[in-house]
C-alpha cells in the first residue's frame, strides 16, 4: 500500500514538472519536433498569453511561469505554442524553434502524429512527376495533388507529410517547394499560411507542412497544392538507365479543431532513360500522358506533330539541354508542321503542353 501511494505521488509529480516546461518547437508536447507541431501553431497562429521569464528557443526545457487559459485537445497548454516565450504566436516561434530544432527529440516517440489512409476508403494525395528544360538545367517538377473525384477533403486546415527520396542525381540543395497559382490552399504569396518545408538530403529524407493561419478559414476541395522541384545533375546526360523514387512515408490531414483526415499515400517511382524521358511512371499519376505522333521520324528537319487536343506550347532541346529554335510551316486541329533550319543531325527533346497536361517526347534528325 504504501508503495502504490509513493508511485501514485511521483507520477503526479513527474507529469506535474513536465507539462510546465516548454521544448522549444514540441508543440503538441509528444515528445517530437516535426510538421505536425506547425499545424497545432496554426490553429492558436496569432493568440498571445503570459511570457515565460526567458525568450529562448534553445534546445532544452523552458519553464512556463504562468499557464495560458486555454488548451490543445490533447490536453496540452496553448504555451507550448509560444516557442520562444515571448508572449504570442508567430512566424518566429515557426522560423527560430520549429524550423531550428525540426528532428529533436526528448522523452516521447511522436506516435500518432499522422494518420495514413486505405486506397479505396480515404482520401488521396498523389505526386504527379514532369520532366522540363530550364535555363540548360533538366529539372523534375512533381505536383502535390490533394483529393479527387470521388474524395475531396471537407475541413482542411492543414497538411503534413514525411518523404523518403532517391538523392542521386540531384543538384545539391535543389529540392524545393512553393504554392501553385492554382492552389486551392493559398496563393504563392502565402499570405494566408504558413509552410514549412525541410530537406535533408544527406539521408534522402524531406518534409512539408502546410496550415493556414486563420481558424475562421477552412478549404473545402481537392486538386493541386503545390509543387516541388529538383535541378538534375548533368551526369544524367548520357546515363543508360536509372531510377528515382520519391515516397510519401506518412501523411495527415487536420481541422481547425485538430480533428485528422486519413490520407492514402503515393509512391512514385521514375525511370530515366539516356534520352531523358521519363519512359515510365509505374505508381503514381491519375493524369495519363498525352499520346503524341511525330512524322516523319526519323526526318530530315521538317516534321509533323500531332495530338488528340490542340498543341498549346512546344519547345525543342538538344541532348545538351540547349533550346532550337524552329519555324511552325502550318497547323491544323490538332497537329504543327516543324521546320528546324539549323539544326544538325541528332536526337531533339520536344517538351510542351496540350489540354493542360505537358508532355515530352523525341524526334530523330537524320543526314
Ligand atoms: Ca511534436
Ligand atoms: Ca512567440
Amino acid at each position: 500500500m504504501r508503495n502504490f501511494v509513493l508511485l501514485l505521488f511521483v507520477s503526479f509529480f513527474f507529469s506535474g514538472s513536465l507539462s510546465a516546461q516548454v521544448w522549444p518547437g514540441d508543440v503538441n508536447n509528444n515528445g517530437v519536433v516535426n510538421g505536425v507541431d506547425l499545424l497545432y501553431l496554426g490553429t492558436v497562429y496569432g493568440n498571445s498569453g503570459p511570457m515565460r521569464a526567458e525568450e529562448n528557443t534553445d534546445w532544452a526545457p523552458q519553464p512556463i511561469i504562468e499557464a495560458w487559459g486555454s488548451f490543445f485537445p490533447n490536453g496540452v497548454n496553448h504555451a507550448f505554442a509560444d516557442c520562444n516565450g515571448d508572449g504570442v504566436v508567430n512566424d518566429d516561434d515557426i522560423d527560430d524553434a520549429i524550423k531550428n530544432n525540426l528532428g529533436q527529440t526528448h522523452a516521447g516517440s511522436g506516435l500518432g502524429d499522422f494518420s495514413n489512409g486505405l486506397p479505396g476508403m480515404d482520401v488521396p494525395i498523389e505526386l504527379s512527376p514532369s520532366l522540363s528544360f530550364d535555363d540548360g538545367d533538366l529539372m523534375l517538377t512533381v505536383d502535390l495533388l490533394l483529393g479527387n473525384e470521388a474524395f475531396e477533403v471537407e475541413d482542411f486546415y492543414g497538411l503534413a507529410l514525411q518523404l523518403s527520396y532517391t538523392s542521386t542525381f540531384m543538384e545539391e540543395s535543389s529540392f524545393e517547394f512553393e504554392l501553385t497559382e492554382d492552389s486551392w490552399i493559398d496563393g504563392p504569396d502565402g499570405e494566408n499560411s504558413a509552410v514549412l518545408f525541410a530537406d535533408d538530403e544527406d539521408n534522402g529524407k524531406a518534409e512539408l507542412a502546410i496550415t493556414l493561419i486563420d481558424p475562421s478559414q477552412r478549404r473545402v476541395g481537392k486538386g493541386r497544392i503545390g509543387q516541388f522541384s529538383i535541378v538534375m545533375e548533368d551526369i544524367i546526360v548520357g546515363l543508360i538507365q536509372d531510377t528515382i523514387n520519391i515516397q510519401i512515408d506518412s501523411v495527415t490531414v487536420i481541422n481547425p479543431e485538430i480533428s485528422k483526415t486519413a490520407i492514402v499515400p503515393d509512391t512514385l517511382s521514375l525511370i530515366l532513360s539516356e534520352d531523358l524521358l521519363i519512359i515510365s511512371n509505374e505508381v503514381s499519376s491519375a493524369i495519363q500522358p498525352p499520346t503524341l505522333k511525330t512524322f516523319p521520324n526519323p526526318n530530315q528537319g521538317q516534321f509533323w506533330i500531332s495530338a488528340e487536343e490542340p498543341i498549346e506550347s512546344i519547345r525543342i532541346y538538344n541532348l545538351m539541354g540547349q533550346e532550337i529554335p524552329f519555324n511552325i510551316q502550318q497547323t491544323d486541329s490538332t497537329g504543327l508542321f516543324i521546320e528546324l533550319p539549323q539544326a544538325p543531325p541528332g536526337t531533339y527533346v520536344l517538351t510542351g503542353q496540350t489540354a493542360g497536361v505537358r508532355f515530352t517526347t523525341k524526334v530523330v534528325l537524320s543526314q
